[in-house]
C-alpha cells in the first residue's frame, strides 16, 4: 500500500477493511431514518453538526458512532477498531502502537473500571484528555466527512 493518499479515499476502494467499516458506520449514523440514503435534510443535519455543532453535541455523535453494536456503551474492542480506522483514513504516522494507545486512553477514561465507557465517561474523558480529543478531531475532519457524504449521496 505505501502511500495512502486522499485520492484512494475519495474512491472508497483500496481502503483497508477497518477504514471501510468506519465509513459504513459513519454513514449509518447520518442516515437517521435508516432507509439507506442520505437525503437532503440528513445531509444538512450532518453538515451543520460538523460545521457548527457544539463540542457536547459532537461528542454525543462520536459516542453513537463509536458504539458499533449500539448497546449504549463503548468497549475496548470498539474503541480499538475506531482508532485503527481513523489512522487508516488519515494515513497518519503512529508513534505508539494502536493497541497501546487505545489501552492507555481507555484506562484513563473508564473511571469506574467496569471495562466499558458510558456516555458520561466518554464525554468527560474527551474533555480532560488532549490526546484522545485530538484523535477524535481527526475523525471528524470536515473535508473527509463532506466527501464521504457527498459520494454516498450519489453512488448509493
Ligand atoms: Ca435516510
Ligand atoms: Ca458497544
Ligand atoms: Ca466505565
Amino acid at each position: 500500500m505505501g502511500n495512502s493518499s486522499s485520492s484512494t479515499f475519495f474512491g472508497l476502494r483500496g481502503l483497508d477493511p477497518e477504514a471501510n467499516a468506519y465509513i459504513e458506520q459513519m454513514f449509518r449514523t447520518f442516515d437517521m431514518n435508516k432507509d439507506g440514503y442520505i437525503d437532503f435534510m440528513e445531509y444538512i443535519a450532518a453538515l451543520s453538526l460538523v460545521l457548527r455543532g457544539k463540542m457536547e453535541q459532537k461528542l454525543r455523535w462520536y459516542f453513537k458512532l463509536y458504539d458499533v453494536d449500539g448497546n449504549g456503551c463503548i468497549d475496548r474492542h470498539e474503541l480499538l477498531n475506531i482508532i485503527k480506522a481513523i489512522q487508516a483514513i488519515n494515513g497518519t504516522e503512529q508513534q505508539v502502537p494502536v493497541e497501546e494507545f487505545t489501552n492507555r486512553v481507555f484506562d484513563k477514561i473508564d473511571v469506574n473500571g467496569d471495562g466499558e465507557l458510558s456516555l458520561e465517561e466518554f464525554v468527560e474523558g474527551a474533555r480532560k484528555d488532549d490526546e484522545f480529543m485530538e484523535v477524535m478531531m481527526k475523525s471528524l475532519d470536515l473535508a473527509h466527512i463532506a466527501a464521504v457524504i457527498h459520494s454516498r449521496r450519489h453512488s448509493v
